[in-house]
């Protein structure tokens, strides 16, 4: 068994995006590309001789393979120990929960969330630091850097480890130990939630459907709802994690997540449904035939959180990012707590939770959480949800429209448009730009624009600074128009446009959301050319 040191030459193209390094799998399966990827970021890194660190992943096509690699590189890399989730499998917020738990340097996680797999789909790759929440951007780039003058990585030469039994085993002198991926991260949802109210709400016949959407949630589901609070077997479906989710998108929206979209809309819908993404960590929830968006989901989360044990002595303040509706700034008024508004990628509120800022945040991208960990957390989210529905005993719709009623609806909606070539999405963007001052004080129908702006966000906590994070055009009356570039997908350019208006009058809080926001959909479409740049009159995907 022998350290080896194997030449390499840079690949152009790791500069790790909104989460990690995302691309398909063919790029990552080309010689040196995930090893040249890993040893940059233990350049960066510079863990101490003897570290540990987690690894795991969602499960997806290559998942496996990628993990040999990974071990024998922290094995000749001077990593003392590697916890290793069972089979590979470790959802994100689980990753967080464990990195923190056992104080370890950091951890790494092998996904690509939400997008599809398979040998031609796609994988991912980000690094956590030691308060279990993705890297920094000073780190991200730190790593890019190292990328682009590797010329060496170092390996081990010897033969797989076992990945299916719990135990510990050695790998040169690194410790290798294979752990249950479920047990602790669902201790610390026991801990958070009140499970015996739970149990008995879900006993009165309160019914409920969870979909796994075949991706890494499944075992965790099924011991946490299930068998710890009793659900009926059944109740959570598609539970069994695939390497290609079943040649499924695992996303859980309205779109991707049809067979529970089916449920909750057919005669005879459960009371609650809900959906996580392909490494656990995004949410979507489900009334009887109502659909709660996820900003709403968050505001909600925050007004009703001194219902939930953990939260019971109130919220330091929230977070959300910039294109997440305002919904929950009008929650935070009313508790006179303060509310952050940072760039869209969960590693800008590590910072704010670290310090003691925030205690809950989210992102209109179906993703929310709270201080327990450093991740977004699907599960939390529909514990959170059960605990809430358990304690008001009313139905998800009645406490959304009492909550509308109460703080006002704010309409909102995001259109996709996947896959454009760059320079045509680039072309968008520099159009809009170029138009900021012949914008601004314009009046368009109803609406009228008071400023346009690159967001840009500086850390309050660390003083960093971030450009360019998204084209706002904010109008008086509180609607906003964002148009920003994805920076997670894997094929041309994902351009996306976010639509909010906000609505105080009652009666019109029944409206569907692309009804209100008609007007401003049009303007949006107007003013960005995106129809005559880009070639598409439809959206990809409209959430
Ligand atoms: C990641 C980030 C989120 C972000 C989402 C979408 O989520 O962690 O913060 O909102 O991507 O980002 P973008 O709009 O740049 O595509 P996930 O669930 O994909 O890891």
């Amino acid at each position: 068994m022998s350290i080896r040191t194997v030449s390499t030459q840079p690949f152009p193209d790791q500069k790790p995006g909104t989460s990690g390094l995302r691309k398909k799998v063919p790029t990552f399966r080309q010689p040196h590309y995930l090893e040249n990827f890993v040893q940059s970021i233990f350049d960066s890194i510079a863990a101490p001789q003897g570290s540990t660190l987690v690894l795991g992943g969602d499960g997806r096509y290559y998942n496996r393979l990628a993990i040999q690699i990974i071990l024998k590189m922290a094995a000749a890399n001077g990593f003392g120990q590697v916890l290793v989730g069972r089979g590979g499998i470790l959802s994100t917020p689980a990753a967080s929960c464990v990195i923190r738990k056992y104080k370890t340097f950091g951890g790494i996680i092998l996904s690509a969330s939400h997008n599809p797999g398979g040998p031609d789909g796609d994988f991912g790759i980000k690094f956590n630091s030691s308060n279990g929440g993705p890297a920094t951007e000073t780190v991200t780039e730190a790593i890019y850097v190292k990328s682009k003058a590797i010329s060496s990585y170092r390996i081990l030469d010897t033969e797989d480890v076992m990945l299916d039994k719990l135990g510990e085993t050695t790998l040169g002198g690194m410790k290798v130990k294979v752990f249950d991926p479920v047990s602790d991260y669902a201790e610390l949802m026991e801990s958070l939630f009140d499970f015996p109210a739970i149990r008995t709400l879900l006993k009165s016949g309160f019914k409920i459907k969870f979909d796994a959407m075949h991706a890494v949630n499944g075992p965790y589901a099924k011991e946490l709802l299930e068998k710890r609070l009793g659900a009926p077997v059944g109740s959570v479906m598609n539970g069994v994690p695939l390497e290609d989710f079943g040649g499924g998108h695992p996303d859980p929206n309205l779109t991707y997540a049809h067979d529970l979209v089916e449920i909750m809309y057919g005669a005879e819908a459960p009371d609650f449904g809900a959906a996580s993404d392909g490494d656990g960590d995004r949410n979507m929830i489900l009334g009887k035939r109502f659909f709660v968006t996820p900003s709403d989901s968050l505001a909600l989360l925050a007004a009703n959180a001194t219902l939930i044990p953990a939260y019971k002595q109130g919220l330091a303040g929230v977070a959300r990012s910039m294109p997440t509706s305002a919904a929950v700034d009008r929650v935070a008024k009313a508790l006179n707590i303060p509310c952050y508004e940072t760039p869209t990628g969960w590693k800008f509120f590590g910072n704010l939770m670290d310090a003691g800022k925030v205690t809950l945040c989210g992102e209109e991208s179906f993703g929310t959480g709270s201080n327990h960990v450093r991740e977004k957390d699907g599960l939390w989210a529909v514990l959170f949800w059960l605990n809430i529905l358990a304690v008001r005993k009313q139905s998800v719709e009645s406490i959304v429209r009492e909550h509308w009623a109460r703080f006002g609806r704010n309409f909102y909606s995001r259109y996709d448009y996947e896959g454009l070539p760059t320079e045509a999405a680039n072309g968008v963007i520099q159009h809009l730009r170029d138009n900021f001052p012949t914008l601004t004080n314009k009046q368009f129908g109803n609406h009228t624009v008071q400023t346009c702006d690159d967001f840009s966000y500086t850390d309050p906590v660390d003083g960093s600074i971030s450009k360019g994070q998204g084209l706002r055009i904010l109008f008086s009356d509180d609607s906003r128009i964002i148009f920003r570039l994805s920076g997670t997908g894997t094929e041309g350019a994902t351009l996306r446009v976010y639509l909010e208006a906000y609505e105080a009058d009652v009666s019109r809080h029944h409206l569907d959301a692309q009804e209100a926001l008609k007007e401003l959909i049009r303007v949006a479409l107007d003013i960005s050319e995106l129809q005559s740049r880009t070639g598409r009159d439809q959206p990809t995907v409209i959430t």
